[in-house]
């Protein structure tokens, strides 16, 4: 048996760090960290080296699989399987329409390059408006305040994390996370260089998470970060801390924003947020006097109420204390393909050109709020789906309202799932059809390219073949599409010359953009520029500058004129339509508020059948304050009923002084019930089905659902007769 090492790169979460695969028998036997890798330099986390065993799943879904009668499933051929689904998605576009066609994408659909451009082409080829994503549980709601801000929502910010003096983290857990909307591998080390550099880290979460127990922690109510990011940026403006320069060379709306801050004192809004005055105070002080400060948030900053009022913010402030775009601050990646470009010449780039059909939401980035799909699909009339693919995604655990959706899905012409697992959602599939891992398939890190925090590229070549009779979903996709007569691309003139059996593949077309794009060798007209055969002569990966590069955004922003707006009128809008929250911090029958966890060996819901992962007997739990939890009679381990307007559930307690009171936190992407043993064996309970798919309910700027500062109630279990 000889066994080959095999260089590549982890896909689970966003440092994409790298990975040597040990691959004995065409088999993937062992991962371990890339010690070569420029930036993550030997780390991994136990996620990544815990792939080997999903990978090697026995649950793991390998062939094509056809829902019977009874629920069960059986084997059935690719032909079998493509072409019944071909024929029903035949019938429904004839007699419905392509509208009646949707698609559900999940988040690991997003670390392979080709996934998502084939399934939103496919979708632009059907006409049909039913895109959802993991981002409206997730992130949409950055990228329009990108839109409203620069007029492109991929304009993205990145923390300058090897030159700041001062890092203000705002409701993320990167020790735990490992850091999102940037990649940045070693992060934790990263943070401790800044704290040894003689700088700070200001961790901003109503929980003392991992990161905060390790850096400086402020603890805030949950859902409060508007009026505290409002008053911090009162006090900028109040004492005239403001960067004058900055805000009216780069911007239009300084003066609007100054007057929509006025009212917002630190005083008012100390019993709103829990913050002190003078903390908040300080802070403002601090961020203004620092020499490269930069303000980074992510989902605990997007998933309250006015996820895209907070995103705005935290620009709008990174702006005023002269923090945007200047080295240590909040900066802009260069990427080798620039994403934006390439998004706004397939029409990709938008935000509220359409409109959903129910509840009036805006498209972001061509996709729907996901909250809305249950309704899609039940409510009568044109446009009402009628047939939906989820691929890598598992909504019924990830999207609010489990049991409407999965009620939903029931009720559909067809249902098909790409997925490697039977996952909580794929079981109410028809078909179930068997997608490669990570490892089964080439890649290339698009959509991060702007995101690191110091620029890099690679790419890799599959690492073994597919297993059993898995597919890459682009290649499904084509497929698919092709059965009823659709070339699946978002470019007009590609579909015409599809039409023709002219058809790029994923591969040359990324490669193509790569050697056009800002640092490619132009088909060796530029020497030394990037081309596929430096990418792999450099199985590592490339270091391509020692920093981000300054004073970048002018020529990115897209607004007439190229200037930053500072006072939109929907963010001035939403401003004014802000109304407190407090007393109670929640309302009588629900007077707690529960927030999300994330867990360093879980991956949102497709992690729990590891062995290696679930080891210890890992099981669910709620934290809770110790005072809340002695009021309510509940002691560490004790069964609770959590509930809320929309359901209840039920977990085990476990008692940290970690929360601020009047607060619990309890994981997402448990409660499992699909084809995978150890996962399903672990218990636990599904937390969006304490969430509104309500559509007032979810916000109104990007169609975010409501998963953060959710009102319950929280009860001990009596032993039940
Ligand atoms: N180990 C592990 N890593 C992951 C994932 C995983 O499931 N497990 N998931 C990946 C994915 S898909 C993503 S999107 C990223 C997310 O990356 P992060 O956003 O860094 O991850 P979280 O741990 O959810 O951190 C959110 C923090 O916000 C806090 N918070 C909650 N509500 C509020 C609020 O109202 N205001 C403020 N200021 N803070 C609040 C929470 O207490 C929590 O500490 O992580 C990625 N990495
Ligand atoms: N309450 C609450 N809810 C949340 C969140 C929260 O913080 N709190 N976070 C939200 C966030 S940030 C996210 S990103 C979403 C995630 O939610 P989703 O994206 O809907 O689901 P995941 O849990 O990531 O499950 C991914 C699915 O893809 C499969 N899979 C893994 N790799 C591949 C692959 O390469 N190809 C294919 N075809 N399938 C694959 C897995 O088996 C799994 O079934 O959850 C959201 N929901
Ligand atoms: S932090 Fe872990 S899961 Fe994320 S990319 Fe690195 S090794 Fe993979
Ligand atoms: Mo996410």
């Amino acid at each position: 048996m000889t066994a080959v090492q095999k260089v590549t790169y982890c896909r689970i979460c966003e440092p994409l760090c790298g990975m040597v695969a040990t691959v004995e028998d065409g088999r993937v036997t062992k991962l371990r960290p890339d010690k070569q890798h420029p930036l993550s330099k030997g780390f991994a986390c136990p996620k990544g080296i815990a792939m080997t065993e999903v990978q090697n799943d026995p649950d793991r879904v390998l062939h094509p699989q056809r829902r019977r009668p009874d629920g069960s499933f059986e084997r059935v051929s690719w032909e079998v399987a493509l072409g019944e689904i071909g024929e029903r998605l035949g019938a429904i576009r004839s007699h419905r329409g392509g509208d009646a066609i949707g698609w559900y994408m999940g988040n690991p659909g997003a670390f392979s390059y080709s996934h998502p451009l084939w399934v939103k082409g496919f979708l632009d080829g059907l006409g049909s408006p039913h895109y959802y994503t993991a981002s409206s549980q997730d992130v949409s709601n950055r990228f329009a305040a990108s839109s409203l801000l620069y007029g492109s929502p991929f304009l993205l910010p990145v923390p300058d994390l090897e030159r700041t003096e001062l890092l203000l983290v705002v409701g993320a857990n990167p020790l735990v996370s490992h850091g999102s909307v940037m990649s940045a591998p070693r992060i934790k080390d990263q943070l401790h260089e800044i704290v040894g550099r003689g700088g700070r880290v200001v961790v901003i979460d109503p929980r003392r998470s991992e990161t905060a127990r390790e850096f400086e922690h402020v603890a805030l109510h949950p859902d409060s970060d508007a009026w505290l990011l409002l008053s911090m940026l009162h006090v900028v403006f109040d004492e005239g801390l403001q960067d004058a320069g900055a805000l009216t060379l780069r911007a239009d709306g300084g003066e609007g924003l100054r007057a929509l801050v006025e009212s917002f004192t630190p005083e008012s809004t100390e019993a709103e947020t829990g913050v002190p005055a003078e903390t908040v105070s300080r802070l403002a002080r601090d961020l203004a006097a620092a020499r490269g400060a930069a303000i980074y948030g992510r989902t605990g900053t997007c998933l309250g109420r006015n996820g895209t009022l907070v995103s705005f913010l935290l620009d709008a402030l990174a702006l005023a204390t002269g923090n945007l775009d200047v080295p240590g601050g909040l900066m802009f990646g260069e990427a080798a393909i620039p994403f934006d470009r390439v998004a706004e010449l397939i029409g990709a780039d938008s935000y509220g050109k359409r409109r959903s059909r129910i509840g009036d939401l805006p498209e972001v980035l061509g996709a729907m709020p996901a909250s809305v799909m249950a309704k899609e699909i039940t409510t009568p009339g044109r446009g009402q789906m009628r047939a939906l693919f989820v691929s890598a995604g598992n909504p019924v655990l990830s999207v609010p309202d489990a049991e409407e959706l999965t009620a939903a899905l029931a009720t559909l012409d067809l249902c098909v799932a790409i997925d490697i697992y039977m996952s909580d959602t794929a079981r109410h599939a028809d078909y179930v059809l068997p997608a490669t891992t990570f490892l089964e398939r080439e890649d290339f890190p698009l959509p991060f390219l702007g995101l690191f925090t110091t620029p890099f590229i690679n790419a890799t070549e599959a690492v073994v073949e597919p297993s059993g009779e898995a597919r890459q979903e682009w290649e499904i996709v084509e497929e698919i599409a092709g059965r009823v007569g659709v070339v699946p691309s978002s470019v007009l003139a590609m579909r015409l010359l599809g039409r023709v059996g002219i058809r790029m593949s994923p591969r040359r077309l990324i490669e193509t953009l790569l050697r056009i794009g800002p640092q490619g060798d132009r088909f060796g007209l530029r020497r030394g520029g990037l081309s596929p055969r430096k990418l792999r002569e450099a199985p590592h990966g490339l270091l391509l500058a020692e920093h981000l590069k300054a004073g970048v955004l002018g020529g990115k922003i897209r607004h007439r004129g190229g200037r930053i707006q500072l006072c939109p009128p929907e963010i001035a809008a939403e401003v004014e339509s802000l109304r407190p929250r407090t007393p109670a911090n929640g309302n009588g029958d629900y007077p707690m508020r529960m927030i999300g966890l994330r867990e360093l060996r879980s991956h949102n819901s497709w992690m729990h059948n590891s062995p290696k992962l679930m080891a210890g007997d890992r099981v669910h739990r709620a934290r809770v304050n110790p005072d809340d939890a002695a009021g309510l009679g509940i002691g560490d381990g004790d069964r609770i009923r959590i509930s809320s307007a929309h359901g209840e559930i039920e977990t085990l307690a476990l008692v940290t002084d970690e929360l601020i009171e009047g607060t619990i936190a309890v994981p997402h992407g448990w409660g499992h019930d699909g084809g995978w043993q150890v996962a399903n064996a672990a218990g636990g309970a599904n937390t969006n089905v304490l969430a509104s798919s309500e559509p007032e309910d979810l916000e109104r700027l990007a169609g975010m659902a409501h998963l953060n500062g959710i009102a319950v109630r929280v009860d001990a279990v009596e032993a039940r007769s």
